[in-house]
């Protein structure tokens, strides 16, 4: 019936065939990654012009807390952080519009670094309040627990569409002026 040359192409063909997948298939692929469980961040620490400060979980249980709920686009539900503004910490050392100005706050970025190393940057702007309609906090439980494996601290803002910006393990701070 058919010939064995036939039979080969088709083959081969629905072997390609298989290997095409839709595109939205592809897509969910590039966003999948391993979450490996870091090393558990015990402590913060905030660099503002060359100069150090660390807290411990207890500085940042005393200071007033925030709730956001954000959708973990990831995960495919909602989360429920509960910690301290950023802006709130940042102001503890000094830094606020109101003192550096809004020139300097427009030219200033945070780096927030996790203990695996990993590290992303938020626009000065876009941590405050005043300015941006975004809450990020530095969470310090999720549905009313510890964050557990995600560390003791974790970076959260409300209106990123992925989860890649949260830093879990959150160890350091840097907040930089750029000249
Ligand atoms: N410390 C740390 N935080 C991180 C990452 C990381 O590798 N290390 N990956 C980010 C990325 S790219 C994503 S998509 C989310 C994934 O978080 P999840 O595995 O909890 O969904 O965490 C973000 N926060
Ligand atoms: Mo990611």
């Amino acid at each position: 019936m058919f010939s064995r040359r036939t039979l080969a192409a088709a083959f081969a063909i629905a072997a390609f065939a298989s290997q095409i997948q839709p595109v939205h298939a592809q897509m969910a692929k590039m966003e999948e990654h391993t979450h490996k469980p870091s090393a558990p961040s015990t402590s913060l620490s905030l660099t503002v012009a060359g100069k150090t400060t660390t807290y411990a979980l207890a500085d940042l249980q005393a200071m007033p807390q925030k709730t956001v709920t954000v959708h973990n686009a990831h995960a495919n539900t909602d989360e429920t952080y509960t910690g301290v503004l950023v802006s709130d910490l940042l102001a503890k050392v000094g830094v606020t519009p109101e003192k550096l100005g809004n020139k300097a706050i427009y030219h200033s970025y945070l780096k927030a670094e996790g203990t695996d190393a990993y590290w992303v940057l938020y626009s000065a702007t876009e941590i405050e309040p005043a300015m941006h309609k975004s809450t990020a906090i530095i969470a310090l439980t999720v549905g009313g627990k510890p964050i557990g494996e995600d560390g003791v601290f974790k970076f959260v803002a409300s209106d990123d569409v992925h989860p890649a910006r949260w830093v879990r393990n959150l160890k350091a701070l840097t907040f930089v002026t750029v000249e």
